[in-house]
């Protein structure tokens, strides 16, 4: 790794049962095939972080087996990615790649949906450290709702997901106009077969195997 690159910071994004977890893990072991020339690592990390003291508060509500007000979970969500922040950022000066499995990006989608205003949404959010690249898993709400495990929680119904798709598509529309501090926005067809659709995220994600240049963006910093 040269000298002036720091860790790659890489998020998966989509619809549920788009197969984010999947890909993330198989991204995980060919990034570390592709590196075992040189000291770099790859961590992963699945928002929501379950096992701290919020995540379980999420988890319960996920579960529905506690009721939040639809602020309160928002919130709950984005200091769930705060508490990760400065862990996110110490991996990637170490020159460790750094792969998320959702982010930002949902939080807005999911709360954003239910009609809390968008601006209000992204707030808390500004200022995470930012993606060098997003990869949004696209899948027809109708093909992910026949895939194993679909409806087991909370949000995992046809209506909702349709609802979501379309702040989603905002959020990567805007992503592309601006080319602003948030990163690169990439959307890969999640309707393909598990491998077809490694390869597609491959392409996208190879430029970045060695690393990454310039200093770790903040999101949304210049709004
Ligand atoms: N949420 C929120 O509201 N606000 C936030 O800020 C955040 C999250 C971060 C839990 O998320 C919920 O939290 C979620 C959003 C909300 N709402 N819902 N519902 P989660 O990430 O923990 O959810 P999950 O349980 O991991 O499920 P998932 O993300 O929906 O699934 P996935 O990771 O995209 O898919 P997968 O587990 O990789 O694959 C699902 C199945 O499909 C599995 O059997 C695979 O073998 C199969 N699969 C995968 N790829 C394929 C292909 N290509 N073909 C056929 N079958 C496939
Ligand atoms: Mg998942």
């Amino acid at each position: 790794m040269s000298s002036s690159k720091r860790g790659a910071f890489i998020v998966i994004e989509g619809l549920d049962r788009s197969g984010k977890s999947t890909q993330v893990s198989l991204l995980h072991d060919r990034l570390q095939d592709a590196q075992n020339a040189g000291p770099t690592k790859v961590v992963m990390l699945h928002f929501p972080i379950r096992t701290t003291a919020i995540g379980k508060m999420i988890d319960a509500y996920l579960h529905s087996e506690s009721e939040l007000d639809d602020h309160t979970i928002h919130l709950l969500f984005s200091a769930n990615r705060w508490e990760l922040a400065s862990t996110i950022t110490a991996h990637l000066e170490q020159g460790t790649t750094v792969l998320a499995d959702r982010y930002a990006f949902s939080g807005i989608a999911f709360s954003a949906r239910k009609g809390l205003p968008y601006e209000w949404c992204r707030a808390p959010d500004v200022g995470l450290p930012a993606p060098d690249l997003t990869l949004f898993l696209n899948i027809s709400p109708e093909v992910a709702a026949t895939r194993a495990g679909y409806g087991l929680e909370r949000y995992e119904k046809e209506e909702v997901q349709k609802g979501v798709k379309q702040v989603f598509d905002k959020i990567g529309r805007e992503m592309q106009e601006d080319g602003g501090s948030e990163g690169k926005w990439v959307e890969i067809d999640a309707g393909k077969t598990k491998e077809e659709v490694a390869e597609d995220l491959w392409k996208a994600v190879e430029p970045l195997v060695n690393g990454a240049q310039g200093s770790i963006g903040r999101l949304w910093e210049n709004l």
